[in-house]
């Protein structure tokens, strides 16, 4: 029998398709940012973020903080790489609205408010945020997280007044 050339590669094109989607990376479920210090700090810890139906749960760890209140955002680039934190950037901001509390109708996705160090500079935080993203054009993987030396107040334009940067870490995809 002889098949037609049209069908053999409308089943090669077939078979690649499928090879292709199987051998790419499925959206992923957990992201993770490790924190390191910025020159002159001694502020470290971890961030994760797992997807939870229409939420992510946010989960940190943070030690080496003063005591009290600390912005914590998601900044726009990856990119830890200066001295002071500040090549990350500001907010992570792709929809374009204003700074604001994390339960206000207006923020940045990045907005994620304060975390709070007890006495002995350690902080933890669990929260469920229903704006960030993990997947798609406004994933915040790749983006990175920055705690900051002051309480972001919530409402001054465009960072909240936190001050400098204390801590800084890429957002990656993490191991299941
Ligand atoms: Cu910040
Ligand atoms: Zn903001």
């Amino acid at each position: 029998m002889k098949i037609p050339p049209l069908l053999i590669s409308v089943l090669v094109a077939v078979v690649v398709a499928l090879v292709g989607s199987s051998a790419m990376a499925a959206d992923p479920s957990k992201a993770i940012a490790v924190l390191h210090p910025t020159t002159g700090n001694n502020v470290s810890g971890t961030v994760t973020f797992t997807a939870a139906g229409d939420s992510i749960k946010v989960v940190a760890n943070i030690t080496g903080l003063t005591p009290g209140k600390h912005g914590f955002h998601i900044h726009e680039f990856g990119d830890c790489s200066s001295p002071d934190g500040k090549a990350a950037g500001g907010h992570f901001n792709p929809t374009n609205h204003q700074h604001g509390a994390p339960d206000a109708s207006e923020r940045h996705e990045g907005d994620l408010g304060n975390i709070e160090a007890d006495a002995s500079g350690n902080a933890h935080l669990d929260i469920t945020d229903k704006i960030l993203k993990l997947t798609g054009a406004e994933s915040i993987i790749g983006h990175s997280v920055i705690v900051h030396e002051k309480a972001d107040d919530l409402k001054s334009q465009p960072t909240g007044d936190a001050g400098g940067r204390v801590a800084c870490g890429v957002i990656g995809i993490a191991k299941p």
